[in-house]
C-alpha cells in the first residue's frame, strides 16, 4: 500500500496521502501521511523496556510503564492531524520545505488517555506553565538535534491525548509506537511521537524545533520573534474532481473535506465558476470535535469548457478562510481558497 503514497523524501521519510485517499472520513493507517524529522525506529521498542518519564515543575517526578498507561481512564477521540507545511507547494510564491500539496493531513480515531490523567498522579508546582515532549527517535544528520516541542499548560490539561491506538490498531511504528502526544486540533509538530519524556516547564522549551521552525515569520525576520504555529487553521480541500482532469458534461460529484482545528465546522460552500457564485455543500459522514467533515456537492454541468472549482468553509463562530493565503517564509498554514482551487475541463 505504501507504493501509493507520494514520497517527497525517503530519508527521513516524508510522504503525502494521495487526494483520492482523503475521501474517506477515516484515513487508513497505511495511507496516513508520514512526516519525520529523524529516523523512524526500525523495530518496535520492547514494551517492558519502555518508560515514560514525567519530570520538571512537578512535586514528584513519575515513571509510567506501558501497563500503567493502559490502566488510566481510556478515551477514544477522532482527530484530524495536519502538518503545518501542508499546502506549501500550492503557494504562488515559493517557500522552503517539503512540497506538500493537500495530502499532509489525515483523520484517525485514536485511543489513549488524556494527559491530565498523568498529572493527577502528582502535583503541578505554581511555576508550571508549559509542557515539553521528547521522543526517542534519532536525528538524521550529525547535528543530533532532538525533536522537543512544548505546548502551554492550559492546552496540555484541557485537550491533549496520549495515544496508544490508531484506528483500532496499536499505534503503528511510523506514527509513534508505543505512545504519542496529540494536542487535539493542533498541527502535527505539537504532537510528539515515540514519547519518552514529559517535562513541565516555567517557559516554553527552547532549541531548534521550537525557535527556528514552526513559526510564522517573513524573510529577513528572526524566526524566534514569529508566532508559533499551533491551531490548525480553517480550511477546505477538494478531493474530487482533481486538477487537470477531463470530464464529460452531466452530473459531477464534487467531494472534499473541511476542518478547523478546535473550531467546529458550520458549512461549506462550493463555486464552480471561479468564485463568482457559491452553493451550499452537503455534509456526509460523522460530525466529531477536532475531526474534519466530509462534504459533497452535486454539480450539473452542461457547457463544455474550462472550469475553476473552489471551496470555502465557515466555522460556528462565523469565521471563514482567506481568499489568499498569508505568506510566510516557511510556507506554513496555507488555507487560501485560491491556492486550493481545482481547474478541470469539460469536453
Ligand atoms: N518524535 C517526533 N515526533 C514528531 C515528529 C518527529 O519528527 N519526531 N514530526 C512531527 C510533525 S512535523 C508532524 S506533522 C507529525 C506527523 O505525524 P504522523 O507521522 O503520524 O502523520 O508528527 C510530529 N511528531
Ligand atoms: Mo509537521
Amino acid at each position: 500500500m505504501k507504493k501509493k503514497m507520494r514520497v517527497m523524501t525517503e530519508k527521513p521519510r516524508n510522504a503525502e496521502t494521495p487526494a483520492e485517499d482523503l475521501r474517506s472520513w477515516i484515513t487508513a493507517n497505511d495511507l496516513f501521511f508520514d512526516r519525520n524529522q529523524g529516523q523512524i525506529p526500525e523495530a518496535p521498542i520492547a514494551l517492558d523496556q519502555w518508560r515514560l518519564e514525567v519530570t520538571g515543575e512537578v512535586k514528584k517526578p513519575l515513571f509510567f510503564s506501558y501497563e500503567k498507561i493502559l490502566r488510566l481512564p481510556k478515551e477514544i477521540v477522532a482527530n484530524t492531524l495536519e502538518c503545518s507545511g501542508n499546502g506549501r507547494a500550492l503557494l504562488t510564491k515559493k517557500a522552503s520545505g517539503n512540497p506538500w500539496t493537500i495530502g499532509g493531513v489525515g483523520n484517525a480515531v485514536y485511543g489513549g488517555t488524556l494527559l491530565r490523567n498523568i498529572f493527577d498522579q502528582t502535583e503541578l508546582l505554581d511555576t508550571a506553565h508549559h509542557v515539553a515532549f521528547e521522543g526517542f527517535d534519532e536525528s538524521m544528520g550529525r547535528s543530533k538535534i532532538k525533536f522537543i516541542r512544548s505546548i502551554p499548560l492550559e492546552k496540555a490539561l484541557d485537550s491533549t491525548l496520549l495515544a496508544y491506538e490508531m484506528n483500532g490498531e496499536p499505534l503503528p511504528i511510523k506514527h509513534g509506537y508505543p505512545l504519542r502526544a496529540l494536542a487535539l486540533g493542533w498541527t502535527g509538530a505539537n504532537c510528539v511521537k515515540w514519547l519518552k519524556k514529559i517535562t513541565v516547564l516555567e517557559k516554553p522549551a527552547e532549541g531548534f524545533f521550537m525557535d527556528r521552525v514552526y513559526r510564522l515569520f517573513q524573510k529577513g525576520e528572526d524566526p524566534k520573534e514569529g508566532e508559533i504555529a499551533d491551531q490548525i487553521p480553517l480550511k477546505s480541500i477538494i478531493t474530487h474532481p482533481l486538477s487537470s482532469t477531463e470530464h464529460e458534461p452531466g452530473r459531477i460529484e464534487t467531494l472534499g473535506a473541511a476542518y478547523g482545528g478546535e473550531n467546529r465546522i458550520e458549512k461549506v460552500e462550493v463555486s464552480t465558476d471561479n468564485g463568482q457564485s457559491w452553493h451550499l455543500g452537503n455534509f456526509i459522514g460523522p460530525d466529531e470535535p477536532y475531526a474534519w467533515r466530509q462534504w459533497h456537492y452535486v454539480w450539473e454541468v452542461t457547457q463544455k469548457g474550462d472550469y475553476t472549482i473552489m471551496a470555502r468553509t465557515f466555522d460556528t463562530e462565523g469565521n471563514t478562510q482567506p481568499m489568499n493565503a498569508q505568506w510566510n517564509a516557511l510556507g506554513y498554514l496555507n488555507n487560501g481558497i485560491t491556492e486550493h482551487r481545482v481547474k478541470i475541463t469539460i469536453r
